[in-house]
């Protein structure tokens, strides 16, 4: 037996039994919803990372329904689908429930519940072992979601300053880069598109529609109402592109092409932004000489695009300048040189003029909000800079891949880990091998989360957060249009015997005597504290929720004024100085993608509109809208295969490996030679007593991984896969 088997079962969850999914009746069958005494409570929605307000509504204490606060400008007053379905996520029968200890019973890996006081006390412990015979630098942290500051203040705290959350290098990291290289300054969450304004929008992949980042949804329909030009660039017809005026169905991995011609048309035919280039960019006569050769008639070859459309779509993006903006994207690791693709798009963007203007790129503002006063932290004696060994220098935090490398091993550079809220195993691709090797040699793990997710399988230690819905979280303080506040405090009791992660970490922090980092009984005494700094306090957000502040900056560039960039050269680098500093390409070059072996097809994936990644598929009201996802495969592709609409499949990739059974969809709206699937479905533990063994894992197929040389991001998309058909 190894040190540590991944648990999939534990010992007292009734193993795959079915549960329905009408859990949520809400209110009393005599009376109309509403109808008793209904009470409002603010929370900010956790189901995804954009974050907006909401107001969860009981009634006679009894849970009813969670909607959109309508003071909430980040999030236009509206919850999407999932948030509005965040009640299942408390309600989940499902949820950890008590701590867990890994142990040994009858010769089988399991996990046992233990008190919350032997837990913390047993973490301690831990930690100061590793701190007297590594060092306390040698603890990482994965985190993705807001709980994690709690544990990132621990961390830094106890003298530790490596966290990696994958929605960096397996997310937006490469467009951050790509756009601070450039402007000096990144895309920000939410994005700064200020599409409410535009007259021409160009997505590239982003999937806006399906892509359900609300607020961003509802400013891109604006600009539809408004009649703005849609120009969406992807292999799939997706919802996106059906509101186009005009679909680029790109071959996919060739972008960049499309970019390079795109600029050779702007520049060539004299349609960029003169004096906003002469202006305020670097590096422009080494732009001309660089996309010279990339001529729409040469990008036809690359990109399958005729010459005609890359010319037109240039020139109206161009005509409608600078309210014309090519969206930066957010889950942006498709193929490894994604740093380069995002460099294209912020240099086209510059050529448009489009950064710092109305219907391009708007200033981002928040709220000067004070820190709590607290100790400084203690100098750690390494960082997430010794995961990356020297390699990806422009990464601007943890890579998460790299700090799992530099884990494996007996000489591994760290010894434990504590993971909150980010499920790896689904999350990085290619990554069970290095997480079993990690858990092998690793002197602790602990899993903080909601559910019993697949990472907890790998953990030592298994503790119950609370929900959203149940707890005081940090004030949300997102840089915006206009500065806001907004609250999360619980609208109900933490069920079972889950707790919220500041009271985690207050709690480890103060059996390693590290009490002078927490001198609060409650995090509320901080949020009063920060909000009155402010002119607000606690009470007065307890009632509205969401307050906004006037802005203190300009929402766009002053007009014909000169302006400082936070680049070498203080201008916009067309030119990356930086980038050819360290020998990098300075100017993005395309690489064109590796092609199908025969009888194979590109796997591309995304999102639907009912699931954000894996972490609601088991949320009872959610999984009722979409309980597994399915692939979507052309119909030329099917009658070779003598594929059928709604016969399930597994899909075996380039090195052999065999997804769980996937429903076919057969349609027009993916290319003949990719397939198309939602991410986050496939779940293998049991204890997810609906999203166990529902759906297939994207993330299982994705084993040729490409990664950026810049900042380390895992590019997911040069996989391929060929059918094998379910017999079962
Ligand atoms: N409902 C819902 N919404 C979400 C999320 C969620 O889980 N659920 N997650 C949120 C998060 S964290 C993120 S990062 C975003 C991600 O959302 P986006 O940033 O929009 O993600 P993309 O990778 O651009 O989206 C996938 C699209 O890219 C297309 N595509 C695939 N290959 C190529 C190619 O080579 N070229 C081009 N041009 N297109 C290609 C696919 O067909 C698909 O339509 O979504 C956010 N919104
Ligand atoms: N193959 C593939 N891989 C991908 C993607 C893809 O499309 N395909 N998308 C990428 C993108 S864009 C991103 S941003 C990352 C995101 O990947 P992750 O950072 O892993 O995010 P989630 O999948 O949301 O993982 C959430 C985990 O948090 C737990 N959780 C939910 N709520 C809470 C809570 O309140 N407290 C705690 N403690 N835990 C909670 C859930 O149960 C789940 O285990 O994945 C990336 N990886
Ligand atoms: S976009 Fe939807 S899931 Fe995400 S925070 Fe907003 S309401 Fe919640
Ligand atoms: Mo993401």
């Amino acid at each position: 037996m190894k040190r540590r088997d991944f648990i999939k079962l534990s010992s007292f969850a009734g193993a795959g039994a079915a549960v329905a999914p009408a859990l949520l009746s809400g209110c009393s069958e005599q009376q109309a919803p509403g109808a008793g005494d209904v009470t409002a409570t603010p929370t900010i929605c956790d189901i995804c990372f954009w974050r907006c307000a909401g107001q969860v509504y009981k009634e006679d204490g009894q849970p009813w329904k969670v909607v959109g606060n309508p003071q909430d400008l980040h999030s236009g007053g509206r919850l999407c689908t999932r948030g509005s379905g965040g009640l299942g996520s408390y309600m989940d029968p499902d949820r950890l429930k008590t701590p867990l200890k890994r142990t040994t019973k009858n010769g089988r890996q399991t996990f046992q519940a233990i008190s919350w006081d032997e837990a913390l006390d047993y973490i301690a412990e831990r930690m100061k072992k590793v701190a007297t015979e590594h060092g306390a630098d040698r603890i990482a942290l994965f985190s993705h979601g807001s709980g994690g500051a709690h544990f990132k203040h621990l961390m830094k705290a106890f003298g530790s300053d490596t966290y990696a959350a994958p929605s960096f290098a397996q997310c937006r990291g490469p467009r951050d880069v790509g756009f601070q290289l450039t402007y000096g300054e990144g895309v920000g969450n939410p994005d700064r598109t200020d599409m409410e304004h535009s007259r021409c929008i160009v997505l590239i992949g982003s999937h806006l529609g399906e892509n359900l980042h609300n607020s961003q949804v509802q400013t891109f329909t604006q600009a539809l109402a408004k009649g703005a030009t849609i120009i969406t660039v992807d292999p799939r017809f997706s919802v996106a592109a059906s509101k186009s005026r005009y679909w680029l169905p790109i071959k996919p991995g060739t972008d960049i092409a499309l970019l390079l011609a795109w600029m050779h048309v702007l520049i060539g035919e004299e349609l960029y932004d003169r004096d906003y280039i002469q202006r305020h960019a670097h590096g422009f006569e080494e732009l001309v000489r660089h996309v010279n050769p990339f001529t729409p008639e040469w990008a036809y070859l690359e990109t399958g695009l005729q010459p005609e459309l890359i010319r037109e779509t240039a020139r109206e993006m161009a005509r409608q300048a600078p309210a014309s903006l090519v969206h930066p994207g957010r889950h942006v690791t498709w193929y490894g040189d994604d740093t380069q693709r995002s460099r294209a798009i912020a240099i086209v963007n510059a050529l448009l003029g489009s950064w710092g203007r109305r219907g391009g790129f708007y200033i981002q503002d928040r709220v000067r909000l004070p820190k709590y006063p607290t100790p400084k932290y203690p100098q750690a004696a390494s960082n997430w800079k010794a995961a990356n060994r020297g390699k990806y220098p422009f990464a601007t935090m943890g890579v998460a891949n790299a700090v799992i490398d530099a884990s494996v091993g007996p000489d591994s550079h760290y010894k434990a880990w504590f993971v909150y809220g980010t499920n790896l195993p689904l999350t990085i691709p290619n990554i069970r091998a290095k997480l079993e090797q990690a858990a092998e040699n690793l002197d602790f793990i602990v899993a903080i989360d909601i559910l019993p997710a697949d990472i907890t399988g790998y953990a030592d230690l298994v503790l119950p957060e609370c929900t959203y819905l149940e707890r005081y979280d940090n004030l949300r303080n997102s840089p915006e249009r206009q500065p806001s506040l907004a609250l999360r405090m619980p609208a109900f009791e933490p069920r079972f015997q889950s707790k919220p992660a500041w009271w985690i970490s207050k709690q480890i922090g103060q059996r390693l005597g590290l009490d002078e980092y927490f001198p609060w009984n409650n995090l509320t005494e901080v949020l009063d504290w920060q909000l009155k700094q402010v002119g607000s306090s606690l009470e007065e957000m307890q009632r509205v929720g969401v307050k906004s502040f006037p802005r203190s900056t300009a929402m766009y560039f002053t007009e014909g004024a000169d302006r400082k960039f936070r680049t070498p050269t203080g201008k916009i680098e067309l030119y990356s100085t930086r980038l050819a500093e360290q020998g990098f390409d300075p100017l993005p070059r395309y690489t064109p993608p590796e092609q199908a072996p025969a009888n194979h097809y590109r796997l591309i994936y995304g999102r639907i509109p009912a699931h954000t990644f894996g972490r609601t598929i088991n949320n009872p009201q959610l999984f009722a809208l979409s309980p597994e996802n399915n692939v979507w495969i052309n119909p030329l592709t099917a009658s070779d295969w003598h594929i059928k609409n709604g016969e399930y499949v597994r899909l075996k990739n380039q090195d052999g490996v065999v997804s769980n059974r996937i429903r076919v969809r057969v349609t027009e709206r993916i290319r003949p030679d990719s397939v198309f699937m939602a991410h986050g479905f496939g779940h293998t533990d049991r204890r997810l007593r609906l999203a166990y063994n529902r759906g297939a894992d994207d993330a299982s197929l994705i084993t040729n991984v490409k990664i950026d040389p810049i900042m380390g991001g895992t590019g997911m998309r040069a996989n391929f896969v060929t059918f094998v058909k379910d017999t079962t």
